[in-house]
C-alpha cells in the first residue's frame, strides 16, 4: 500500500459495507427507535439494540472485530459511520468491551464469552471511568480487597459507561494495591449476573444506553482475571491503543456524511439568483471542510497502519489521530449545520443527528486534553532518550 491510497478491493470492500448498512442495519435502528420512544414517554431509559448487534454479528462485521488489523477496524467504522452511526457504535461497544478477553482472557473466559460476543447474542462493555477517575484512569478506587484464598470482592463504583446496566459481561478495571497508582490496577471479566453487581441507567445525550454500575462484595477468583494482578492498566491501555485510531475513523466517517450532504445541499439550493455553492464564501468552506476531513483520514489510517505494523510511537500516533479527527469532525459538523440553516437543526435531519453525535468522542476513550498530553509526553520523551 503506498501512503495512502486504499487497495481497490479495500475500496470495494467499504462500498459493499455502506450498502449493507443501509439495507440491513438503517431499518433495525428505525424500528429499535420506535419502540425507544414509546419506553421514553413511559419514563424509562434507552435499551441496547440487541436485534441490531446480532445482525452485526450475523453479517461477520463482529467477527471481523477480532480478526482484523486495526486499519480495517479503522475501514469498518468509517464505512458504517458514514451511514449509520448507531450500527458503527453497536459494533465499537462490542470490540472495546471484548478486546481484553480476546487479548488477555484465559482460553476458557475466551471460549466462553467470544463465540456469543461475535454471534451479538452477548454484549460486551468495559468499564474503567469512575465519578472519581475520568481522565485520570490511574485514580480509579473501585476497591479489590483479598477474599481469603477464593479470590478478591469488588466494592464500589463505575460510572459513563456504555451498555451498562444491560451488558451480559464486563472488564472491570478495580484496585488491587491501594497507592499504587497506575500499578496497583487488576483486570477481571465479571459476568453481570454475579451477586452484587448493580446498576442504573444515565439520562445521557447518546443513542446507546450508558449507565453506572455498584459492586456491593461482588466476589471474583483468579479464573476471572484479565492478565496479571497489578497490570490492569497496561490492558486498559492497550485496548485503548487499538481502539483510539478507530475513534477517529468513527469521527472521519461522521464528516463524510455531513460533507457529502453538504456538497449536495450547496450544488442544488437557490440563494441570491444562483446556487448557494455558487457564493466564494460557501464553496470555500467545503473546500475547508474536505481538506480537513481528508487530513483526519490520512492521520487515521497512518495510526491504524504503525499499529498493524507493531511500530514503537503507536501511542502518540494513535492520540495524534484520535485528537485530529474527532475535533475536525465537530467543525466539519458544525460548519455543514451553517451551510443548511434551519433545516438542519429539525428533529430528524441527518446533520440534527450529527451535531447529537458528534460530540462525545472529545470526551470518550480519552478527552482531547488526555490525547495532547500523550502526544506532549511521548514528544518530551524522545527530547530526553
Ligand atoms: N500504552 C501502553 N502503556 C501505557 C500507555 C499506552 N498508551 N499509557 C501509559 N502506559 C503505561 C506506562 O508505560 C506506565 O507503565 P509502567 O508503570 O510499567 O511504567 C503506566 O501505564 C502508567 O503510565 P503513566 O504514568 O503515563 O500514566 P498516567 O497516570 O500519567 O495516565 C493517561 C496516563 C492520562 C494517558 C491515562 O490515564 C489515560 O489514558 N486516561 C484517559 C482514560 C480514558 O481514555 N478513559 C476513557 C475510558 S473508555 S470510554
Amino acid at each position: 500500500m503506498t501512503a495512502f491510497s486504499l487497495n481497490p478491493e479495500q475500496i470495494a470492500r467499504c462500498a459493499r459495507l455502506r450498502e449493507l448498512a443501509a439495507e440491513r442495519l438503517r431499518p433495525l435502528v428505525a424500528a429499535h427507535a420506535a419502540g425507544e420512544q414509546a419506553a421514553h414517554a413511559a419514563g424509562e431509559q434507552g435499551r441496547v439494540n440487541r436485534p441490531l448487534t446480532e445482525a452485526l454479528g450475523e453479517l461477520g462485521l463482529l467477527e471481523g472485530l477480532f480478526t482484523s488489523g486495526a486499519l480495517d477496524l479503522c475501514l469498518m467504522r468509517e464505512s458504517l459511520a458514514r451511514v449509520c452511526t448507531e450500527a458503527e457504535t453497536a459494533l465499537a461497544l462490542q470490540g472495546l468491551g471484548a478486546h481484553p478477553v480476546h487479548a488477555y482472557g484465559s482460553m476458557e473466559q475466551r471460549e466462553h464469552w467470544l463465540p456469543p460476543t461475535r454471534a451479538g447474542r452477548a454484549i460486551a462493555a468495559f468499564a474503567l471511568s469512575e465519578p472519581g477517575a475520568g481522565s485520570d484512569a490511574a485514580a480509579l478506587a473501585l476497591r479489590a480487597e483479598p477474599d481469603g484464598s477464593a479470590g478478591w470482592r469488588l466494592t464500589g463504583e463505575k460510572s459513563w459507561i456504555s451498555n451498562a446496566p444491560e451488558a451480559d459481561f464486563y472488564t472491570v478495571f478495580a484496585r488491587t494495591s491501594p497507592d499504587a497508582g497506575a500499578r496497583g490496577v487488576t483486570a477481571f471479566l465479571v459476568p453481570a449476573d454475579r451477586a452484587g453487581l448493580t446498576g442504573a441507567p444515565l439520562d445521557m445525550l447518546s443513542p446507546h444506553p450508558i449507565g453506572t454500575l455498584a459492586f456491593d462484595g461482588v466476589r471474583v477468583s483468579a479464573a476471572d482475571l484479565l492478565g496479571d494482578v497489578n497490570h490492569g492498566f497496561r490492558v486498559a491501555m492497550t485496548t485503548l491503543n487499538r481502539f483510539r485510531p478507530s475513534v477517529g475513523a468513527f469521527a472521519v466517517g461522521m464528516a463524510q456524511a455531513a460533507l457529502d450532504a453538504t456538497l449536495a445541499h450547496t450544488a442544488d439550493r437557490d440563494a441570491f439568483g444562483g446556487k448557494l455553492k455558487d457564493l466564494q464564501g460557501v464553496s470555500h468552506q467545503v473546500a475547508e471542510m474536505a481538506t480537513r476531513t481528508e487530513a483526519a483520514r490520512l492521520l487515521v489510517y497512518a495510526a491504524a497502519a504503525a499499529y498493524d505494523r507493531d511500530e514503537p510511537d503507536i501511542a502518540g500516533r494513535a492520540a495524534m489521530a484520535k485528537l485530529f479527527a474527532t475535533e475536525t469532525a465537530q467543525f466539519v459538523v458544525d460548519t455543514a449545520v451553517q451551510l443548511h440553516g434551519a433545516r438542519a437543526l429539525q428533529r430528524g435531519h441527518l446533520l440534527e443527528h450529527l451535531y447529537r453525535e458528534v460530540r462525545a468522542p472529545r470526551i470518550y476513550e480519552g478527552a482531547s486534553e488526555v490525547q495532547r498530553a500523550v502526544i506532549a509526553k511521548e514528544l518530551y520523551g524522545k527530547e530526553s532518550s
